[in-house]
């Protein structure tokens, strides 16, 4: 195939705007993508000069910076469609055992630069922006975030597919297309107000629509519009039907394009057609509208289960979907279903697909045919489960009603692994009724529930935590029961990011150095790294890297004045803390720091501090109101201190609105303290802690989560840990006292007084007493009183080693050399040998 240019064509256009040049395709990628039935060849800004004027119908004065970005992101991706294409065909043809990745939420964000970047087309796609006059940081703002989840679950999700890929095992991630991701926080008056955040309003160019690939999926109910609400009419079965939207998902170098299928929820054709027929047209269709809902909108809440039966449809129709969809597949090239554990692995992301173990029962009893044993067999060799969360607030229980009303075969069949379950615990613990009550699926009570997590556990040969301390926890307290029974059944995977997007896309400058130094293997091996330890005794490179992050700095803050009109200084230290807002999470620990600091320069103006901006971003679930306080809280002292003229200069707060992916692909390599306070026992892992390792923060944190294991990577003398262990926290439960730190210790005492006494809500008076419940009078439940001194201290440790640039910068190398083992890479590596037993498929 020729190197010169192939598509004609093209638009008729005059001497000024015609293709005067062509962004020319090197042979060595036409090579490795050009497979498949339909060649792609040649020049690459032909490609896009048909999409931007033929796909959009439009002439040169119609182009703006949206369809630029559309026109660029299709010719990604006929770049990678017969790559793709292939992929799918490897994996038929060696008729490989398939990962499936089950998620009610995948926080992709944009998707743009990272194919590129994986495709390895940067210099292809910087002809053409040059041949095409384009502004290329403009276009890529025009992609919105992919926002289809809350926070760290789903951004897990996101980094696990692209490891998948890059490593080349054949997977593919499940969930739902929702119309409406996680919504988008402005601040109004120093308060969170939540917009709708309507994604798909132009046309998605990565997606691509397979509706002759639709699942039917059947309930015993059916769902109509009243009053613009939806309604449940029970007993009178229907079916809804799924639609699969594919979205490429790019291994490093481009070999592997695997896919996530993301399912819309729509009525059939012949939905209702007898209501049709009898002449109410437009009733019925206004009906189907009904189906639509079921996949509209996000839950925006990722710390309190609520009992929405809404969302107990998205997760049963998310199931249904997916698990029909790769039966059909297995089906395909299989005829023996006990082969299905061999050619499958199903991976619950958290509780929310756990209906798989009731749907993979009845696909095997009902539809197979299979007995009771045999299918029981396959089922629980197929999936594995997944934890994320303590807290037992969000620990789901749906109430058995529902299972009756939508799915009572369901019902029927997890009564009877019930039965059969605690048939083995009485065996097993003869006479122990009080925990045969506590280990049942289902929960008495005036309102009788299923115990999803139990189920879950039950039903799979894998229960994994995503921290050592959060393994341990659980299966030392929150599961108990069901480690003394099935001890075998529990593991640990750490949890990890992908460097891709979290070092070498976000962070170009801080790689060019890493890679002039040791190389570039880190990109697919991150324990590369590990060659940056002896480099922390050199003053060259730490030179260099001070350099990058003294860019980064610069960057983030001219970006923050262009686009927010905000002034930072970037010769202040940058300190960060960013993730959902909640109480164990202890922003309000943070704010404390601040008024502590802020009251000594107060006292005494001529104190020496090194200057200091703090940057707090997150979302708060609308229906948390404390979440939501906290917020105002931290505006508020942003305002009151910008008004001061004796901290002024010397203080800056920042609560940075709609924090999202591509924001913390912004901060995070400016940041140079990352907070992770978190009450011990109570972050299962974290992994924005581990993005800011990698990109040379220093981390002042609790001993929670991830964070230990990270320092235990980079030696404990090279973190600022401080605070109660979880074995105090839960020690110290019984006779904690909130009110013993106020009236012993003068500044946590003065710090409190201020919030109490409006200083921060002179025009709101007492808006902040509610902070007084949470801190004092009820108990303080996350003890932030009783790590506020310590915290302080640690943190007063961290200035005097910033004021020594060369010894904080010989930190920050020792810190990213310690980042490798934080890789998703290797925590899929682990996943694919000790759960999935997968392996790589070379796509050939
Ligand atoms: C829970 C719920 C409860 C019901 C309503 C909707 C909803 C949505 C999501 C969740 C799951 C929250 C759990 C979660 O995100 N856990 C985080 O998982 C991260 C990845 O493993 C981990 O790093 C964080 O520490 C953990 O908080």
């Amino acid at each position: 195939m020729s190197e010169s240019t192939v598509v004609s064509n093209l638009p008729q256009l005059d001497g000024e705007t015609a293709v005067s040049r062509s962004a020319v395709v090197p042979q060595e990628l036409v090579d490795r993508y050009a497979c498949g039935p339909v060649g792609f060849s040649g020049s690459a800004d032909a490609l896009y000069d048909r999409h931007l004027f033929h796909d959009n119908v439009v002439g040169e004065e119609s182009v703006n910076a949206r369809l630029q970005y559309e026109a660029v992101a299709r010719t990604v991706r006929d770049v990678l469609s017969q790559r793709w294409v292939r992929t799918e065909q490897t994996y038929q043809r060696e008729n490989a055992k398939r990962v499936y990745y089950l998620s009610m939420e995948f926080l992709m964000g944009r998707a743009l630069g990272n194919n590129i970047r994986n495709l390895q087309l940067d210099s292809v796609a910087g002809e053409v922006f040059k041949s095409k006059n384009i502004d290329w940081t403009n276009i890529l703002e025009e992609e919105p975030d992919a926002g289809l989840g809350n926070g760290g679950l789903g951004r897990l999700a996101a980094c696990f597919l692209d490891s998948m890929a890059t490593l080349q095992l054949p997977a593919m991630g499940y969930g739902l297309r929702y119309e409406y991701g996680i919504f988008k926080q402005s601040i109004d008056n120093g308060w969170q107000v939540e917009r709708p955040d309507n994604w798909l309003r132009y046309n998605d160019p990565w997606e691509v629509a397979r509706p002759d690939e639709a699942i039917e999926v059947k309930l015993n109910c059916s769902f109509h519009m009243e009053d613009g609400r939806l309604k449940v009419l029970s007993n009178e079965p229907s079916t809804l039907i799924a639609i699969p939207y594919d979205r490429p998902i790019v291994g490093y170098g481009g070999t592997t394009v695997n896919t996530l299928r993301l399912w819309a929820a729509a009525a059939p054709d012949y939905f209702d057609f007898h209501r049709f027929s009898k002449g109410e047209f437009i009733a019925a269709l206004a009906d189907s509208l009904a189906a639509e809902t079921i996949t509209r909108v996000l839950y925006p809440d990722d710390s309190t289960m609520r009992g929405e039966a809404l969302r107990f449809f998205q997760q049963y129709l998310l199931v249904a979907a997916s698990l029909g969809d790769l039966v059909r597949r297995f089906r395909a090239a299989n005829d023996d279903w006990h082969a299905f554990p061999d050619k499958a692995a199903i991976q619950l992301n958290d509780t929310h697909p756990t209906l798989s173990v009731p749907e993979l029962m009845r696909i095997l009893l009902d539809d197979a045919r299979l007995g009771w044993d045999e299918a029981w067999d396959i089922t629980q060799r197929t999936l594995a489960y997944t934890n994320h969360t303590l807290l037992p607030e969000a620990l789901e229980k749906w109430p058995l009603e529902w299972f009756e009303m939508l799915i009572p075969r369901h019902l029927e069949i997890i009564y009877e692994i019930n039965r059969r379950f605690l048939d083995s615990v009485r065996e097993r613990f003869p006479g122990d009724e009080a925990r045969v009550t506590r280990m049942s699926l289902v929960e008495e009570g005036s309102t009788r529930k299923i115990r999803m997590a139990n189920l879950a556990i039950v039903g799979s040969h894998s229960t994994n935590g995503v921290a050592a301390i959060h393994s341990e926890l659980l299966r030392t307290k929150t599961v108990r029961d069901f480690h003394d029974m099935l001890p075998e059944r529990f593991n640990n995977k750490t949890n990890g990011v992908t460097q891709r997007r979290w070092l070498l896309l976000c962070n170009p400058a801080l790689s060019a150095v890493i890679t002039d130094a040791i190389g570039d293997r880190w990109i697919t091996d991150l324990s590369e790294l590990r060659k940056l330890t002896p480099l922390a005794d050199d003053a060259e490179f730490r030179s260099r890297v001070r350099g990058a992050k003294r860019g980064a700095k610069a960057s983030f803050a001219a970006w923050l004045r262009t686009t927010q009109g905000v002034v930072v200084n970037p010769d202040t230290i940058f300190d960060s803390v960013v993730k959902r807002i909640h109480e164990y999470k202890r922003q309000l620990l943070d704010a404390l720091r601040i008024i502590v600091l802020y009251n000594r320069l107060r006292e005494n103006p001529d104190l020496e501090m090194q200057p200091r901006t703090f940057f707090f971003a997150g979302k708060a679930a609308p229906a948390y109101a404390l979440a939501k306080l906290i917020i105002k809280l931290v505006n508020n002292i942003s305002a009151v201190i910008d008004n001061d003229l004796v901290v002024r200069g010397r203080l800056k707060v920042l609560f940075l609105p709609d924090y999202r992916v591509s924001l913390a692909e912004r901060l995070i390599p400016a940041t140079e303290v990352s907070n992770q306070i978190s009450t011990a026992g109570y972050e299962a892992s974290g992994t924005g802690n581990m993005k800011f390792m990698m990109n040379g923060a220093l981390t002042i944190g609790t001993r929670d989560g991830a964070t230990i294991e990270m320092a235990e990577e980079s030696g404990e003398e090279n973190f600022f840990l401080f605070g109660l262990t979880a074995d105090q926290v839960a020690d110290n439960r019984g006779w904690y006292n909130p009110q013993w730190h106020y009236e012993n210790e003068p500044e946590t005492r003065a710090a409190l007084d201020l919030i109490f006494s409006d200083h921060f809500s002179a025009n709101e008076p007492g808006i902040f007493e509610p902070l007084r419940k949470t801190l004092l009078t009820g108990g303080d439940f996350y003890m932030h009183l009783a790590d506020l001194t310590s915290y302080i201290e640690a943190d007063q440790r961290l200035l005097k080693l910033y004021a020594d640039p060369d010894a904080w910068t010989r930190m920050a190398i020792l810190n990213i050399a310690g980042s490798g083992k934080f890789s998703s890479d290797r925590t899929i590596a682990e996943y694919a040998a000790e759960i999935w037993d997968a392996k790589p498929c070379p796509v050939r």
